[in-house]
Parts: structure tokens; sequence; C-alpha cells
């Protein structure tokens, strides 16, 4: 397994196996993970999501980080979640949380983060690029469920019924791309391509496959480059559609729009616009 022991990719000391970190942009502003286990095509192993875990906790709280990467290499983002970790495991280890019981941390990020997607993005994989805010593909990434063809299904986690807590195989995708694709995809376990992916609406932008991490990080700077806390709210907002009715959703909207207005960055944000000079945001 590869070992990475550059200090560029540390992120506050700690070395990773299974993923590389570094921080990119012009002022260092964006967190980027790249995962990192290209033999076996970035399948998710416990120590790759721990890992994980870990450099988002960092750039969570890198004052400096507005905004987060992740990508993996040229021929996968990543195939799944790694079927050999997984075969043996009974259902009392499943049910119980000692399986992949961390991975869904990603979603209680709140800084934004872009998925840049190359090669596959299969079943977990396809679940943690869905779980990023945005998606950026390259023309050769493949998005697929194909969980039914290894005797399982899209895995939906009930740990914790209080929280969001679902790789969403079957929620997310459905959401993406409705009922009769989401349909296709987990009952064919057919892969769509990133064409198909854009028109579907599960990605947002389609680019070179070399372009495809620098386009990101490109979009991360631009919303790096915003009041850190106005953007939080507004990730929050655009989220509340997911999981609320319309009317909780335009609640809890006109709140978070509110509590914009105890901000300095609110009146910084108008008062440049008044005075015609660019923001200077505090992130407060
Ligand atoms: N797990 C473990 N190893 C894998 C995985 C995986 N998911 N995918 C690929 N590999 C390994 C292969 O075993 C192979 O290793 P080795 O060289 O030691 O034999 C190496 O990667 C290269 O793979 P292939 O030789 O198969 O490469 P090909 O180009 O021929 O095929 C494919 C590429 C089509 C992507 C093929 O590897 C494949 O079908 N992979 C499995 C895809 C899959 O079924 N994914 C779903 C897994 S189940 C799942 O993800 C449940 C989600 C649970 C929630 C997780 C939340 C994070």
């Amino acid at each position: 397994m590869h070992r990475c022991h550059t200090l560029k990719y540390e992120v506050q000391g700690a070395a990773f196996e299974y993923i590389i970190t570094a921080k990119k942009g012009k002022n260092s502003n964006v967190g980027l993970i790249q995962l990192n286990r290209p033999k076996v095509l970035n399948a998710l192993c416990n120590g790759l999501i721990m890992e994980l875990n870990q450099a988002l906790e960092a750039f969570e709280e890198d004052p400096a980080v507005g905004a987060i990467v992740l990508t993996g290499g040229e021929k996968a983002f990543a195939a799944g979640a790694d079927i050999k970790e997984m075969q043996s495991h009974t259902f009392q280890d499943c049910y119980s949380g000692r399986f992949l019981s961390h991975w869904d941390r990603l979603t209680r990020v709140k800084k934004p983060i872009i998925a840049a997607v190359n090669g596959y993005a299969l079943g977990g994989g396809c679940e943690l690029a869905m779980m990023c805010d945005i998606i950026y593909a390259g023309e050769k990434a493949q998005f697929g469920q194909p969980e039914i063809l290894i005797g399982t299904i899209p895995e939906w986690h009930a740990q914790q019924p209080s929280a969001p807590a679902g790789a969403g195989g079957t929620q997310r995708l459905t959401r993406a791309v409705g009922k009769s694709l989401a349909m296709e995809m987990v009952l064919t376990g057919d892969r769509i391509s990133a064409q198909d992916a854009k028109q579907a609406g599960l990605v947002s932008k389609i680019f070179p496959v070399e372009t495809v991490v620098e386009e990101a990080i490109q979009c991360a700077e631009k919303i790096a480059s915003s009041s850190k806390i106005i953007t939080a709210m507004a990730k929050e907002s655009v989220n509340a559609a997911f999981e609320m009715t319309l009317a909780e959703g335009v609640k809890l909207e006109k709140k978070l729009f509110y509590s914009t207005f105890a901000t300095d960055d609110q009146k910084e944000g108008m008062a440049a616009f008044v005075e015609k000079r660019k923001a200077n945001f505090k992130d407060q």
C-alpha cells in the first residue's frame, strides 16, 4: 500500500495511508482531498473512511479554508465499498454499527464540498460523490450503483434514526435523477456516462479529464471568497430541501435569511455594493 510521507500532503501533522491532502488556490483557501488506493480503484475500506473523516475535520476547523474538493484518480473516483473487507461481515456487525458507521461524516461538514469525479464512481463511490454539494465530472466518468450484482443494495444505514444517515444510493440518487433512471440503475447495476449524469441533473458540469480537478478548485476558490458564515447558511438552506416539506423548508430559509442580518458580513456586503467597491468579508 502506498504510504505518503510528503510534508505538504499532511493535515495538522497527520500522515495518511489512503488519502492525500493539500491546500490549493491562490490564497491556499481550498482543502483538497484525494482518495489514494489506486491499485484497488480507491475501494472504500474502513481505514480510508477514518482518514477521510480526519481530513474533513481538519479542513472544517481551519479558518483559512473556505471550501473543499474531494477527488480520486483518473481511472476511479472510487469503485465502492471494499468488497474484500465487507464480504465476511454479519448482519450483527452491520446493525450494531461496527461496519462503516462513520461513513456519513461528510454530510455534516458545514463548508461546501465539490466532488471532482474521473473514472468510476460506483456503489459507495457514487454515494460519496452524491454526499458532496456539487459534482463536477471528467468526460469519461461513469456513475453506477452495481450493488445488486453482488447480492446487496445501495446502503441505507439506520443506526441514528434522527440523523440523515444513509449512504443514499436509493435515496439521494432518486432525488437527483428521478425514479425511472434511479430504478434502472439500482435494479440493473448499469452504469451511466458523465453526459447522461449531466443530463439527468446528477452532475453540474463536465470537463476534460485533465482539467476537472483544477476546475473544481477554481469553483471552490470562488466559493471561499465569499463570507464563510453566510456560505454555511446558504448550504444549510439548500440541503433542507432534501429533508423537509416545502412549508418547513421555506420557514427555515426565512429564519436563515433573517439571521444573515445579525452578521457583520451582511453589513459589509451591502455597504460594499452601495459604495461600489469589493466586499471585505471577515466571516463574522
Ligand atoms: N472493493 C475491493 N476491491 C475492488 C473494488 C471494490 N469495490 N473494485 C475494484 N477492486 C479491485 C479489484 O479486485 C482488482 O484488484 P486485484 O488486482 O487485486 O484483483 C483491482 O481493484 C482492479 O479492478 P478490476 O481488475 O476489476 O478492474 P477492471 O477495470 O477490470 O474493472 C470495475 C473495473 C468495473 C470497477 C470492477 O473493478 C468492479 O466491478 N468493481 C466493483 C464495483 C462494485 O461492485 N462496487 C459496489 C461495491 S458495494 C458498495 O459500495 C456498498 C456501499 C456501502 C456504503 C459505503 C459508504 C461509503
